[in-house]
């Protein structure tokens, strides 16, 4: 094993609610269902100049490249500042860079775009008041992480492609989990096995997002997301139905991520250093034992 194994994920047209619950739902499995949004006109109205339209004067955050901005925390803070309207030119235009805008409730700003799209009864839970959007130009890419809050993601690509890789909650003990976060300490843009070694052992799933495709994101999944052209997506989040993850992405949200941010202000540097050790010599040691055991068997 050299380098880790990426699997395509399963594509559906359509699927019927019990289908969906117990061979994705249920199994926590990934799918990429074609028509999830059939009746949303979103994907006529949504253009960069109806965007632009809409709330092109607004200002919004923009976030840059983890690694160059405190990469061991689970908050980052933001790179600038610019008008919407003129980050969505950049998008328009495919220009490269890594400005990104990350869980923004652009409904807030322009509610009229709630009536553009709908939580189809393929699943019950919706969280209805949680629509975000994620915007992103090209080649920009959203570290390996997974939702703090647990709940399942079903993500719908509008305009651009996004390379989607996924990994199941039994491989973290491969991934370089930074203790406190839900965040890996891999780069997965330029993968070194040389200072990640578990990083061959991972298997995983790989898929291209299209305009118009839903990707459902099972609760807990590790995802790491690199934008091939300027694009956006809707996601639409719904609840776990384990009554644990609830609890936990509860815990997650409210204990520990305060507890990041407090230790990372007072400690800062030494805080990080000692994350990003932890996660380096956790993730190691499983891979020494792991290749001990192969040797002592083949010997
Ligand atoms: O697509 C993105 O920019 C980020 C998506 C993401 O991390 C999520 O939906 O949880
Ligand atoms: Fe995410």
């Amino acid at each position: 094993m050299n380098q880790m194994e990426l699997q395509p994920i399963d594509v559906v047209d359509d699927i019927d609610r019990d289908d969906f619950y117990h061979n994705y739902v249920k199994p926590l499995k990934p799918l990429v269902i074609r028509k999830f949004g059939k009746n949303w006109s979103a994907f006529d109205r949504w253009t960069y100049l109806h965007l632009q339209d809409v709330a092109g004067q607004e200002k919004v955050k923009l976030y840059g490249r983890w690694l160059d901005n405190e990469p061991t925390m689970i908050e980052m803070p933001p790179a600038q500042e610019m008008a919407f309207g003129a980050y969505l030119q950049m998008l328009a235009d495919d220009t490269p860079s890594d400005l990104r805008i990350f869980l923004f409730n652009l409904f807030k700003l322009a509610p009229e775009l709630l009536n553009d799209f709908d939580f189809p009864p393929v699943t019950e839970g919706w969280l209805k008041d949680f629509p975000f959007m994620f915007f992103g130009c090209a080649g920009s890419d959203v570290r390996l992480h997974y939702d703090i809050d647990l709940s399942h993601v079903f993500i719908t690509q509008f305009q651009g492609t996004k390379r989607i890789t996924l990994f199941n909650q039994d491989q973290t003990k491969y991934l370089y989990k930074l203790p406190f976060t839900t965040h890996s300490a891999a780069d997965l843009s330029n993968i070194d096995y040389e200072k990640y070694p578990a990083l061959k052992y991972v298997k995983g799933y790989q898929h291209d997002l299209k305009h118009g495709e839903t990707l459902f994101m099972p609760s807990g999944i590790w995802h790491y997301i690199q934008y091939l052209d300027g694009s956006f997506s809707l996601s639409l989040r719904s609840l776990s139905d384990s009554n644990l993850d609830k609890i936990k992405g509860a815990y997650n949200v409210m204990v520990i991520r305060k507890l990041d941010y407090f230790i990372n202000k007072y400690y800062k540097n030494n805080w990080s250093n000692f994350k990003l050790k932890r996660a380096i010599e956790r993730t190691n040691d499983i891979v020494e034992r792991r290749e001990r055991q192969r040797s002592s068997t083949t010997s």
